[in-house]
């Protein structure tokens, strides 16, 4: 069913939003602070639709049937900010207005809580794939209250990627809910980035493969169990050949990845919750260190190390056990990003269905993958699961490639190369698994220098030990 929606904001992602809106039939108003934005999106792309141009706010608003439908696509932040002080109070209770932009959630609770107030719905909206999904099928996370998603959901819905009949965008939860999971989904991003950015370290250095041989196993293992988009844009990447120099194109890149954001809030609520995302933090500081240069300069000249080339008997058995480690690493990582949604949702009070939220992500997105299909299923399956590893395939998938994951972690080590994220999921799995941790021994340490007291194995109860006197214990 067509509709009526204004865009606000209309650089690449809106400007692509809109035409996939104007593509799928709705009449789609438009606005941007500067005129210009929208009269070339007038001018390039207004055959494919029902464009109908404004120059003013209020213009725009006035153009815009009850209720109105506005989704603004500024740069998250400040600009944000500054349009809904602008449109907010030239709408009229019962209208909708979303937030497309990569906000930061807990802004959105804030945005949410003022503009309910004044009898707006307000719908912070994670948006997933970049210009092409804005444009062609993005995978959409919308949050606030479920009668604002009753009147912009079909909406939403129509402009979807979709995967099996089923459009990639569901009604994620209340207030910042949408906008949680959409920067999940993006540390989880990080995490894979960062795997995938060792395994070609591992073939590169250690096997002394070319970029486009590796970028041919990566294509072949775009056929199996890893399947998914940035696998198959890695495959993509490798084999590119610098027009200028002739050489492989990830030779002409400085390697110091940037970190924009949404990683590094990840990271920061995963701490806040207590859950150990290691997986995307580890990518975040592996992001940081490449851009320390003047560190890394130091560094190169003095410190010594192993050679980075591998003793490899089997070449296609070191390319199989990269292959396993890089799975069960990923298993690890999702796992855990699905830790961070659940602890979230809790204490948030948001109900979030993972089962869900993994089948919008199967389409879209960035991080898009066929193995989503069985977190969707193990969610629908064990809606209890403690974590995604104790279930029975993932399980394992994982247990079938542990013996590669350790010897290419050890062998990392060994040889000097980087691979933290294959480390730190490994002792992680390591961690989860083991019958006693040494943390009793850091608690120990804590009540000795600081009276923290600790439980025991044995009875119920705080206890603390006098240390500095003869010993005794008591009862704290
Ligand atoms: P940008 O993030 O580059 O923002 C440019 C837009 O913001 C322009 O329309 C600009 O208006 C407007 N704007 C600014 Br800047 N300050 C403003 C203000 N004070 N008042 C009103 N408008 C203001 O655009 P983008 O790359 O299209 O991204 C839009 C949103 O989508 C962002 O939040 C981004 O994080 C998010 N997002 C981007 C991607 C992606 O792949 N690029 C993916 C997913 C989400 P002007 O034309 O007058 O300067």
């Amino acid at each position: 069913m067509s509709d009526q929606i204004g865009v606000t904001g209309l650089a690449v992602m809106g400007a692509n939003l809109a035409r996939n809106l104007a593509r799928h039939g709705h009449q789609v108003v438009l606005h941007n602070r500067s005129r210009g934005r929208t009269d070339a999106l007038v001018e390039q792309h207004g055959s494919e639709g029902d464009f109908v141009p404004t120059g003013t706010m209020e213009e725009f608003v006035g153009a815009l049937q009850r209720p109105r439908k506005v989704i603004i696509m500024v740069q998250a932040g400040a600009a944000t900010d500054a349009v809904i002080d602008e449109i907010a109070p030239l709408l009229e209770p019962g209208d909708v207005l979303m937030d497309g932009g990569n906000a930061r959630f807990t802004d959105t609770i804030r945005r949410t809580e003022a503009l309910t107030a004044q009898g707006l719905h307000f719908v912070g909206t994670g948006i997933s794939g970049g210009e092409e999904g804005a444009l062609n099928g993005p995978s959409i996370m919308p949050g606030g209250s479920a009668e604002a998603y009753e009147l912009v959901g079909p909406l939403l819905e129509s402009i979807a990627a979709v995967v099996d009949g089923q459009p990639c965008c569901t009604h994620v939860g209340e207030s910042g809910a949408g906008h949680f999971v959409k920067m999940v989904h993006n540390g989880i991003e990080y995490a894979d980035m960062q795997l995938i950015a060792e395994a070609y370290d591992l073939l590169r250095s250690g096997l002394g493969l070319s970029p486009a041989e590796i970028g041919d196993v990566f294509a072949s293992w775009n056929d199996g169990d890893l399947e998914s988009y940035l696998i198959e844009i890695t495959a993509q990447v490798l084999r590119h050949t610098d027009a200028d120099t002739g050489r492989p194109f990830v030779d002409v890149v400085l390697d110091e990845a940037e970190q924009k954001g949404t990683g590094r809030w990840t990271v920061q609520s995963a701490l806040d919750l207590g859950v150990p995302v290691s997986g995307i933090a580890e990518a975040v500081f592996a992001r940081a260190l490449s851009g320390h240069r003047e560190q890394r300069d130091a560094a190169q000249r003095v410190l010594p190390g192993p050679d980075t080339r591998w003793e490899v008997a089997d070449r296609d058995a070191f390319i199989e056990s990269v292959r396993q480690a890089l799975y069960a690493s990923k298993v690890v990582a999702y796992a855990q990003g699905f830790d961070q949604v659940t602890a979230g949702a809790d204490q948030h009070g948001w109900d979030i269905d993972r089962a869900a939220l993994a089948r919008i992500w199967r389409g879209g997105c960035i991080i898009r993958a066929r193995f989503l299909d069985r977190i969707a299923q193990v969610y629908t399956d064990e809606p209890d699961v403690t974590t995604l590893l104790t279930n029975d395939y993932f399980r394992g998938a994982v247990s079938e490639g542990q013996e590669s994951w350790r010897q290419v972690v050890a062998g990392a080590a060994r040889n000097g190369i980087p691979a933290p994220g294959f480390a730190s999921a490994l002792a992680y799995y390591d961690g989860l698994r083991a019958d006693r941790l040494p943390a009793a021994l850091i608690q120990g340490l804590r009540d000795l220098f600081g009276a923290h007291t600790y439980r025991r194995v044995d009875r119920e109860g705080a206890f603390h030990t006098m240390w500095g006197e003869d010993g005794r214990e008591v009862s704290a």
